[in-house]
């Protein structure tokens, strides 16, 4: 054997022996480093004949090559194998069970807030909240209810026994409607928005809890009228009931803040089994299902805009009702009692997608 064929079998030897990435590196450094083994041969090069080059370059290059080349090779091999032990320490198994069943579920108030955000983004409305202890400037005077109107009495709305710095009662809202006074007097128009959430009156029985939720919607653009209108609502009940033979009946009514005023009724049909389902082409009766009106002029010019140029419609309806009629729960009260049991028969898993049906027995 030759002194390069001693050398390389040494090289393979070692580097075939390498455990880790610091091995090979000092098997490279000794053998192709600057001062390396091989990269000695090389320089020997430049002091020979030209024949001996002839004879020895090639042979010392195939061995720098040789060398090279297992370096790399033992280099891939110790990366994939320490790439492989970190994916087997640090494997996560997916399909292990939970340590326990998922707590809780989503309040039938909460999903219909859901539902009403989604439907109506679809129509270009954004979602607005303000506060639920309000004044009565914004709750009342600005909302064209005045001092006479019962609903400001005592025995009606729930009052703190202090005045803001204004001077002004504070209350807590009867409705959502001081939102909507509030958008208007720090947005510029057009405006599209809903206002969902908490609201308290003064109230208790089957069908009125102290505490309840309400959604109302405020549109202010120009050229707005009672069209517009009809048709957001009939657009809005269809995708929120699921079904498109809806038919919606608009009554005369009163309301201080919108002129003219309507009550919208939703048909109803009755299944097999004599209950009332809403929906149907042909209705066999009516339900009230919400209230609602052009935004009153006068309001609007309260608000800083001028009524020539801007118009607007408004509506408002319970969203407990609104739950209830579409999920089928019968008493009011139990929606606020924190019944495990009612909370696991109407509550919704965190992911569930919405269904007329979903809320029963989900
Ligand atoms: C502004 C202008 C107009 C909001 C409206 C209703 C009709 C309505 C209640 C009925 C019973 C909801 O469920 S309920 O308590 N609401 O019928 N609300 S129009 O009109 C507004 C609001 C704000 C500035």
């Amino acid at each position: 054997m030759t002194d390069l064929d001693a050398i390389r079998s040494d090289l393979l030897a070692d580097i075939a022996g390498a455990a880790d990435a610091a091995a090979i590196e000092a098997i490279r450094v000794r053998a192709l480093g600057k001062q390396g083994q091989v990269t000695g041969l090389l320089k020997t090069l430049g002091g020979m004949t030209p024949d001996q080059r002839q004879a020895e370059g090639p042979r010392i290059h195939a061995l720098r090559e040789a060398v090279t080349a297992a370096i790399a090779e033992r280099k891939a091999a110790i990366e994939a194998a320490a790439l492989d032990g970190r994916l087997a320490a640090e494997r996560l198994d997916m399909g292990l069970p939970v340590a326990s069943a998922p707590q809780g579920s989503v309040h039938p108030v909460s999903q219909v807030m859901d539902e009403l955000a989604e439907i109506f983004a679809d129509l270009g409305f954004a979602v607005a909240t303000g506060p639920e202890i309000e004044d009565d400037w914004h709750n009342f005077t600005a909302l064209n209810i005045p001092e006479t109107h019962p609903a400001r009495a005592m025995h009606d709305t729930f009052y703190f026994d202090r005045t803001d710095d204004a001077g002004r009662k504070m209350l807590l809202r009867t409705h959502t409607s001081p939102v909507q006074i509030r958008t208007m007097a720090s947005q510029k128009p057009p405006i599209r928005i809903i206002a969902p959430g908490r609201t308290y009156r003064s109230d208790s029985d089957a069908t009125h809890t102290p505490m309840f939720h309400q959604v109302e919607g405020l549109v202010i653009d120009r050229g707005i009228h009672m069209g517009h209108l009809k048709w957001t609502l009939e657009t809005f009940v269809k995708a929120y009931f699921e079904r498109d033979d809806i038919v919606l009946r608009l009554r005369p009514s009163y309301f201080p803040f919108t002129e003219p005023s309507a009550e919208v009724d939703v048909g109803y049909t009755r299944d097999k089994s004599g209950r009332r389902v809403i929906g149907g082409a042909e209705p066999e009766g009516w339900m009230e299902l919400l209230g609602s009106g052009m935004v009153h002029p006068p309001g609007i010019a309260a608000c800083g805009l001028d009524p020539q140029e801007w118009q607007g419609f408004a509506f408002g309806c319970g969203i407990d009702r609104l739950a209830m009629l579409k999920y089928g729960m019968d008493d009011l009260r139990a929606f606020f009692d924190g019944d495990l049991r009612w909370l696991r028969h109407y509550g919704f898993a965190a992911l569930d997608v919405p269904t007329l049906s979903g809320g029963v027995g989900a």
